[in-house]
């Protein structure tokens, strides 16, 4: 198969002295990111799919796609792609059947997902599995949706062969389709990352991190320990979606429902993320990255400095002088989870991992603290709820704008929003052992701009503080949205960091909290009648212990 995309042009091979097995594929320049605008939620009533999804009626719309890709692969060739999502027999995992006309598709079908006979086997007579249907159509915008029918565990997308919208394994299934089987069988799909953290004393604790697409997930996953703390080991279970239930022991297990990592090429470095470099030097298929002249990849942000002659991600000559970029600031890397050097032995076990801490973060310049606690699961779950985050280049839109990103679900919860949250609050009540909730922000500046936190391998210090309130080493200060470190309960050896920077990056100011609650209330009435009433109680409770100069504010 790869051959063959050779020769029909859609995989272009990279020099397999440098890179073995890699390949170029340059997308349809109109074709680079998820549309979020164009992907609906198919319920039979609006209500179901909720006031932050775009929603369709079904009936009508089988019936236009049915129009629309009737016919539509005569001449092309069809796949039918079998997948597991998570480990073969565990019962956590889900199989899906893909059909696609796109090779590079299906080719990346078999690096993110558990493809071929393993599904077959795990599926035997069985009809419980998810429907995916694919047609690239003539790659047009005026022709491109990505359909999702919960009740019918269907997926129909057209006119779009990126990533996110036609690999239906991932968003589509893994995250929209998932979050609303997780809700009727009591567990929860989310957009997270899953990584272990191995003390020197050989003690392992599992955290799941939500953040917002291209904030740092897949780089956290991978964490290289800075000198200073040697000893300590990070071993990646997932970089970007978690399938959590809740065990026999009563605490929350994870696994990782993917096989690959289709990351962000642009910003990653030796710095920002040495293991994906490793992983990225063989077996992987790069989208839309420059391509330097001896046959290697460029993208902004790389150690190296851009060469002379680059052929940039639409395949024109590209010059360090051009003004433009040379990479599509979404450009992605997609490479088998095997090739990460720091991958968990955990990975396959069909139980998961138990996971300490859940955390939710997101990109911004102001307000929140470098970590905050939660003082109990609903507050936690009104954390997540609430969180903000600047848009990336992951979706088609307008970048840096704020926008209420609630568990960093927005563009994947596959149901009403206000539901999603009652489901949270139930699971919280089915948890005889829950995690703790954590709410972290790598990406606060100073008044010149400039981040207050070094950020990258330098984000396991406050793990490692998480660590220990988790194992009740850390006592915290209370801020009164939640619980902050004293200072000196950081490792913050070998960091060139003023005290001032540090107090900076851990204020929670009173003002600026009482705006956030503001908001938060604004958000929360778009949500409207399926909000959950202690939701909004304990928003308001903060809200008023803000207003009162008071200390903790009473969670329930
Ligand atoms: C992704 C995304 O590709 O979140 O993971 O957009
Ligand atoms: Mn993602």
């Amino acid at each position: 198969m790869i051959a063959e995309a050779v020769a029909a042009g859609v995989l272009i091979p990279l020099d397999h002295a440098k890179r073995p097995g890699c390949y170029l594929h340059r997308s349809n320049p109109n074709d680079v990111a998820r549309t979020e605008n164009l992907t609906m939620v198919c319920t039979p009533t609006r209500e179901e799919a909720g006031p932050t999804n775009n929603w369709l009626a079904p009936d009508e719309t089988y019936a236009k796609l049915r129009g629309w890709l009737g016919g539509s692969m005569r001449g092309r060739t069809m796949y039918v792609v079998p997948y597991i999502m998570g480990p073969a027999g565990s019962p956590f995992s889900k199989v899906g059947v893909e059909l696609t006309d796109s090779i590079y598709v299906a080719l990346s079908m078999g690096t993110m997902t558990r493809m071929g006979s393993a599904a077959l086997e795990m599926l035997g007579d069985s009809d419980d599995f998810n429907r995916g249907l694919h047609g690239t159509l003539d790659v047009s915008p005026e022709r491109r949706l990505i359909c999702h029918f919960p009740q019918d565990n269907t997926i129909w997308s057209t006119g779009s062969g990126y990533g996110g919208n036609a690999l239906l394994s991932k968003k589509c299934f893994a995250l929209r389709i998932a979050s609303w089987l997780a809700r009727e069988e009591q567990w929860l799909a989310e957009h997270m990352m899953i990584v272990g953290l191995e003390s020197p004393q050989g003690e392992t604790t599992y955290v799941a991190a939500a953040f917002p697409s291209a904030c740092g997930k897949t780089n956290l996953a991978m964490l290289t320990p800075p000198r200073s703390m040697k000893g300590w080991k990070v071993r990646t279970v997932g970089d970007d979606i978690a399938w959590l239930r809740i065990g026999p022991d009563g605490g929350l297990w994870a696994i990782n429902p993917e096989f690959g990592y289709f990351g962000v090429a642009p910003g990653t470095n030796e710095k920002s993320n040495h293991n994906a470099m490793k992983m990225m030097a063989r077996n992987t298929i790069f989208t839309n990255v420059a391509m330097t002249p001896d046959g290697d990849v460029w993208w902004e942000g790389i150690d190296q400095p851009p060469p002379e002659n680059l052929i940039d991600w639409q395949g024109r000559p590209w010059r360090p002088d051009a003004g433009v970029k040379a990479a599509h600031p979404n450009a992605r890397f997609t490479s088998p989870m095997r090739n990460n050097p720091v991958l968990s032995p955990h990975v396959d076990d069909p139980q998961g991992v138990p996971i300490s801490a859940i955390i939710f973060g997101g990109r911004r310049a102001a307000t929140v603290p470098l970590v905050l606690e939660s003082h109990d699961w609903t507050h936690g779950v009104l954390m997540g709820a609430t969180m903000g985050s600047e848009t990336t280049a992951a979706a088609v839109g307008q970048v840096g704008v704020l926008r209420r990103d609630p568990m960093a679900m927005l563009p994947f919860c596959g149901y009403n929003m206000g539901d999603y949250f009652a489901h949270w609050l139930a699971m919280g009540k089915l948890l005889r052992k829950p995690p703790k909730i954590f709410m972290v922000n790598w990406f606060r500046k100073d008044g010149d701009g400039r981040f207050l936190w070094p950020g990258y391998g330098e984000n396991l210090r406050v793990l490692r503080w998480m660590i220990d309130r988790i194992d009740g080493r850390a006592r915290g200060v209370e801020a009164t949205v939640g619980l902050v470190p004293d200072p000196a309960e950081l490792d913050l050896k070998g960091l060139a960091l003023s005290p001032d920077g540090l107090r900076e990056s851990l204020k929670a100011d009173r003002g600026e909290w009482k705006a956030e609650m503001a908001a938060a209330g604004d958000f929360f009435r778009k949500i409207g009648p399926t909000l959950p009433d202690p939701l909004e109680a304990i928003r308001h409770a903060i809200a008023g212990a803000l207003d009162g100069g008071g200390g903790r504010a009473a969670g329930s």
